[in-house]
């Protein structure tokens, strides 16, 4: 079968795989052409070597190569693994799948995004502002597939105590000072589950939803995300970008699904390719988007991101998960204590990683220096910082 317009033909797993063949194979060599990638480095002063902080900023993402140890991508692995099972059976369900209760039922926000296996649950739709205007190809699940598989997962800071160590990662938090400024600020967080065969597509799009119009616009107005991958990446379930997009401003992108015959095998787009631990860096102004993956291999994307304090204070969130339409939606503003209490989480965690890697050096996260002892990892900042810390986050 050609690459083509899939979106109006009922595929099955193995059809819609090959009918991606050509696609695929094509961006994978523009992916190894587009570098960008490496083990992180520093300069001599101790700062992200400047080299990898231009071509991000000239690019809109970079691959860092072997962040995560082995031994915390198994701890990872297993937090996610027991968040997966406690899932609930099926939306809007008390229980998992084995008739235990599911994971989250006391938090104030559901956890779980529960979707059809293999379907594109925003494209076309007004949720998240309307971000995801055009639909993606959905193929056919196989025939054992259950109803509903986990989409995205949230809490995680809560729910998994080792993404609350990664969330506390100096390495990671060094690069996140080094874009967004020492005092950078959290976003959210959330695992993107790809199960073989069962996970959904997300719908091509660009993440900010708020300064697109602001005088001051600029390439990175609205931050980044992070994304730790636990295992392989391929282009068949990958993350795809479209390089130098974080620059373009507003993109239309339904015109530019439209250009391409219709079909969201867009033709400039690469997969982010990845080994287990790597750690990616995507612009949240870039267009970006994933396939539904109907491969044998499992993507668990740990992702999280961060802003400039300056793209935050005193502006009024605009990103929501309900159905709105752009500009509908009118959220908090973002003030002070609000910033305060969300950045609390990272220096909890960074004390709750320094319980745990006795040996390593931990971040100094500038708005939290001096007052460490206040936000050690316990009982009773888990309690006052930690649950239901994503009621508090900050979302652009
Ligand atoms: O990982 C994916 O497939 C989608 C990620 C994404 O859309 C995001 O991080 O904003």
């Amino acid at each position: 079968m050609e690459n083509g317009t899939l979106v109006d033909e009922v595929l099955s797993r193995d059809e819609y795989g090959a009918a991606m063949a050509d696609y695929v194979g094509e961006a994978e060599q523009r992916a190894r052409a587009a570098g960008n990638r490496g083990p992180l480095r520093f300069d001599d002063s101790g700062n992200v070597h400047p080299e990898i902080l231009e071509a991000y900023w000239k690019q809109g993402f970079y691959i860092f190569e072997g962040v995560v140890s082995a031994g915390e991508v198994d701890e990872l692995r297993d937090d996610v693994a027991m968040m997966i099972e406690r899932a609930p059976v099926r939306r809007g369900a008390d229980v998992d799948r084995q008739g235990r209760p599911a994971l989250g039922r006391d938090y104030a926000l559901e956890p779980y995004v529960m979707i059809r296996p293999l379907s594109d649950p925003w494209g076309g739709t007004n949720k998240l502002g309307g971000r995801h205007p055009s639909k993606m190809v959905e193929p056919v699940p196989d025939a054992d597939a259950p109803d509903e598989v986990p989409y995205l997962m949230f809490g995680c800071c809560q729910a998994m105590p080792a993404f609350l160590r990664l969330y506390g990662h100096p390495q990671i938090l060094s690069i996140a000072a080094a874009i967004n400024g020492p005092d950078f600020v959290p976003f959210n967080d959330a695992v993107f589950v790809k199960q073989p065969g069962l996970g959904g597509s997300v719908a091509w799009h660009q993440d900010g939803v708020t300064h697109w119009d602001a005088p001051n616009w600029d390439s990175g107005i609205h931050g980044f995300n992070f994304q730790v991958q636990l295992y392989r990446t391929t282009a068949a379930n990958a993350l795809w970008v479209v390089p130098g997009t974080h620059e373009l401003g507003r993109i239309d992108i339904k015109a530019k699904v439209a250009a391409n015959a219709g079909s969201d095998m867009l033709p400039d787009a690469i997969p982010l390719l990845c080994e287990a631990g790597d750690l990616t860096i995507v612009s949240r102004q870039m267009l970006h988007g994933s396939f539904a993956n109907t491969s044998p291999d499992p993507r668990i994307s740990m992702t999280f991101g961060f802003h400039r304090r300056s793209s935050v204070l005193g502006v009024e969130g605009k990103l929501t998960m309900a159905d709105t339409k752009p500009g509908e939606y009118k959220g908090p503003i973002y003030d002070e204590q609000r910033i305060f209490e969300r950045s609390a989480v990272i220096a909890v965690a960074i004390d709750a990683r320094r319980q745990r890697f006795v040996d390593e050096e931990p971040f100094r996260y500038q708005p939290f220096i001096g007052r460490e002892d206040e936000f050690r990892y316990n009982d009773e900042t888990f309690d006052a910082v930690i649950r239901d810390y994503n009621t508090r986050d900050v979302s652009i």
